[in-house]
């Protein structure tokens, strides 16, 4: 499990100018990160917008990062979430990252429905068995309108393939107590990026997040801070990220924002996909500041 340690990516998707998966800015855009010295990558999550993508899609995507990286001597983790509405989507999900190499699957519960507990618990259930992977259990009440109970995750923490839960509820008093009823070996990695340092002191093992990727440098900065117990320094590094979440959380999109920030640095991936909103013009001067701002903190 020490694989999964620390700061993995939440990969945002790649269209080309039809609004079509592209490959090659997704090898572009992975080749990128495996310079970071990131942990690794999170593949079809909120900011992969995986729900927005036919199966076909996603395991397009997910084919085209497992090629790039591997062919690095860094190796990145690669957790690929497999949520879907329906079970049998998620379950070929899973099976086909297992066969292109994947580290692990992770997931949501299945949405739009309103599930009872033991629904999601089969749900969650068939993914894994369906697979010799671990498996990430993600949660994220504020979208899927589904509330995990400690007990339902101490149950499914008690499989062996179940390593960890992704937690981002914005309670950081939850995610203290889930790792508590999952155990030392139990993973927790923290959801919202404005709190990584304050998940991280609590009990968080490393963080997944859609805004990493415009930014790696920076959350590299809180984590080496804090492993090394210069907290004040981890405090001011994540002050400075959450003066940039706060603007990019004022754009029309979030994800809209990241990605606009990144075409901008050449990565060309194209915009978010409907009812994601992209970026106006009239814009486009704020997020081009925004990435001066980000580019003078790395610095
Ligand atoms: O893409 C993913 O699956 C994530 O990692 C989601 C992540 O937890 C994001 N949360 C939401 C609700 O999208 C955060 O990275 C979030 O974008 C960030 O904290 C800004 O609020």
């Amino acid at each position: 499990i020490e694989k999964f340690k620390g700061v993995t990516i939440a990969m945002y998707a790649c269209y080309d100018k039809s609004g079509a998966i592209d490959p090659a800015a997704i090898r572009r855009l992975v080749r990128h990160y495996c310079e970071t010295g990131v942990r690794g990558l999170y593949v079809g999550g909120s900011t992969g917008e995986g729900m927005l993508q036919s199966v076909e899609e996603r395991k397009q995507t997910l084919e085209a990062v497992m090629q790039e990286a591997r062919q690095h001597e860094r190796q990145l983790s690669v957790i690929v979430h497999v949520g879907a509405p329906s079970t049998r989507d998620s379950v070929e999900l899973a099976v086909h990252a297992e066969s292109v190499g994947a580290d692990a699957v992770s997931a949501v519960p299945a949405i739009y429905y309103r599930l009872s507990p033991q629904s999601v618990e089969r749900h969650w259930q068939a993914i894994i068995d369906s697979t010799s992977l671990p498996f990430i259990i993600y949660h994220i009440p504020q979208t899927t309108g589904f509330t995990l109970s400690k007990e339902l995750l101490s149950r499914m923490a008690a499989q062996e393939k179940v390593i960890g839960v992704k937690i981002s509820s914005e309670s950081t008093f939850e995610l203290q107590q889930f790792k508590a009823a999952g155990g030392p070996d139990f993973l927790v990695f923290n959801g919202p990026d404005e709190q990584y340092l304050a998940g991280r002191s609590i009990g968080a093992d490393g963080g997944i997040g859609g805004t990493y990727g415009i930014m790696p440098e920076l959350f590299l900065k809180i984590e080496r801070c804090f492993n090394e117990g210069r907290l004040v320094e981890a405090k001011e590094w994540q002050f400075r990220v959450n003066e940039i979440i706060v603007e990019l959380l004022a754009l029309p999109s979030l994800y809209g924002g990241c990605k606009a920030i990144l075409n901008l640095r050449g990565f060309d991936i194209g915009e978010p996909r409907m009812p994601l909103l992209p970026i106006p013009e009239s814009d486009m001067e704020r997020v081009a500041r925004l990435n001066d701002k980000i580019m003078s903190f790395i610095e």
